[in-house]
């Protein structure tokens, strides 16, 4: 089955606003803002959602950048992952029961505590480049064991 994710991650000048997941799946590392889109709900609207919900605040202009599929060896669900970058948002990120936004600047990006594909595609993003992609990986993270990469395609997608 097929479950279809958000990614938002609040670009400004040259900083990103990451979050530390504080609870639940990839708790423990550093990472943008998202989750399920639920029924009745566009992906943006989902993505909006998750943003109020977890960083508190108003996402005003976001633009599509990528979607990348995540598989588990051996676990037929496929994560689809939409991914937005914010360009104008409203309100002062806030820490959440499931987040504590930080900034960073694009030279200081965590990598050792985020998911291990964000690595290969954070440079498209910051870049302004979109993109898609798909990774496989052995198992998901907890707090002790990091995923390992067995596959990864990643494409830069051409817009005229
Ligand atoms: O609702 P839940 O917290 O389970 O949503 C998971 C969030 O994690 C959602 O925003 C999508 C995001 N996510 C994955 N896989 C990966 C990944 O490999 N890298 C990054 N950066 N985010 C991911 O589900």
């Amino acid at each position: 089955m097929k479950k279809i994710l958000t990614l938002s991650i609040v670009h400004e000048r040259s900083n990103i606003l990451l979050g530390m997941k504080k609870r639940g799946f990839g708790e423990g590392r550093w990472n943008g803002f998202g989750g399920k889109v639920k029924e009745g709900e566009s992906i943006e609207e989902a993505a909006k959602r998750e943003i109020r919900e977890e960083a508190r605040i108003e996402a005003e202009e976001m633009t599509k950048r990528g979607v990348i599929n995540f598989e588990f060896k051996g676990d037929p669900d496929t994560l689809e992952v939409h991914i937005f970058e914010v360009i104008k948002f409203d309100g002062e990120p806030t820490e959440s029961e499931e987040m504590r936004p930080k900034w960073f600047g694009a030279d200081e990006i965590p990598f050792d505590q985020m998911w291990p594909d964000d690595r290969y595609w954070m440079p498209l993003f910051l870049a302004g480049k979109k993109f898609s992609g798909r990774f496989l990986f052995d198992k998901p993270s907890d707090k002790e064991y990091t995923s390992q990469i067995l596959e990864k395609e990643l494409y830069e997608i051409e817009v005229s």
